[in-house]
């Protein structure tokens, strides 16, 4: 990994791992980081003034570095909310990656056809509706179903993020949506309820009835109440792989935006893949088949 002295941070929030341990996990070759993001640099692409956090500077050139350090392929990027839509740090990065990148993109109902379209030509394949409510304001539902509506004929899907509790209120919506929905790190269950609680069990009979639903096994680092390397989030992971084994995606979450305490060893969530998807096949398919359907059709 190059030297992270040479970019600047941004003082209130936790830089990333300076030095990922090299995973003992073999990435299958082909393999995607399905969940990634780029930040700045400031000075080129400044934060969005009704961000919720300032992160550290994270530039495309960081990630691409990490990428070929974890052994992956390619990288899914997508917009975090301190960038709210201004998604030109998004699309700078794609188009530097050419073919190893897609992105997700955050829009609002005033983005124009024009817009989109070029977006798509830079490899943007989906746009994320985040109602977590720490990190966004609250959007009417009819200007998200207009959002949906105009993205569907570019083939495009929705990622929602949005913590498990307020499932219950918001899974009409989703399951109302025209397009694929993929699901943000497992739907955030709360772990301490375990793997059979019914919070946990709704959002599997969500994934079970609705087979435009994907999900990404990531993040266990944001759940765990035991830290590293994880143990109590495995079952999480492992039922959703099992379940699901053609709709689940990983990806690291690199540079872990809002993480309080540590911020993860990238090595160390790379050493979490086996644990959850224990056989060759089922490996493949969650970092290489599925994300490469989802977005390099
Ligand atoms: C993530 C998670 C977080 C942040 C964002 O949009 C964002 O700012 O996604 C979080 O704080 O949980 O997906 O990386």
């Amino acid at each position: 990994m190059p030297s992270k002295s040479e970019f600047q941070k941004t003082p209130g929030w936790l830089d990333w791992y300076a030095r990922p341990s090299k995973p003992r996990f073999k990435v299958p070759g082909g393999a995607v980081d399905a969940h990634c993001h780029v930040f700045g640099p400031e000075a080129k692409f400044p934060y969005a003034p009704e961000r919720k956090y300032t992160p550290c500077d994270a530039p495309k050139e960081k990630l691409f570095a990490l990428r070929d350090f974890l052994g992956f392929a390619r990288n899914v990027i997508v917009q975090a909310s301190c960038h709210a839509k201004d998604n030109r740090a998004l699309v700078d990065a794609l188009e530097t990656a050419g073919d190893k990148a897609r992105g997700v993109a955050f829009v609002g109902e005033e983005v124009t056809d024009g817009e989109l379209k070029a977006m798509d030509k830079a490899g943007v394949r989906g746009v994320r509706f985040n109602f977590v409510r720490r990190l966004v304001d609250f959007t009417p539902r009819d200007v998200l179903e207009r959002i949906a509506a105009r993205i569907t004929p570019l083939g495009w899907h929705i990622v929602v993020y949005f913590e498990m509790a307020d499932l219950p209120e918001l899974e009409p919506f989703f399951t109302s949506l025209p397009t694929t929905v993929v699901v943000d790190h497992m739907g955030t269950p709360d772990v301490k309820k375990g793997v059979d609680h019914p919070e946990n069990q709704r959002f599997h009979r969500l994934m079970d009835r609705h087979k435009n639903f994907w999900v990404k096994a990531t993040c266990p680092e944001r759940m765990t109440l035991l830290g590293p390397p994880y143990d109590d989030v495995v079952p999480f992971a492992r039922s959703l792989v099992e379940k699901f084994p053609d709709r689940v995606i990983w990806g690291t979450d690199w540079p872990h935006p809002n993480m309080k305490k540590e911020a993860p060893d990238d090595g160390m969530l790379v050493d979490f893949i086996p644990r959850i998807a224990p056989s060759a096949a089922v490996q493949h398919a969650l970092l290489a088949d599925n994300p490469m359907r989802l977005y390099w059709r």
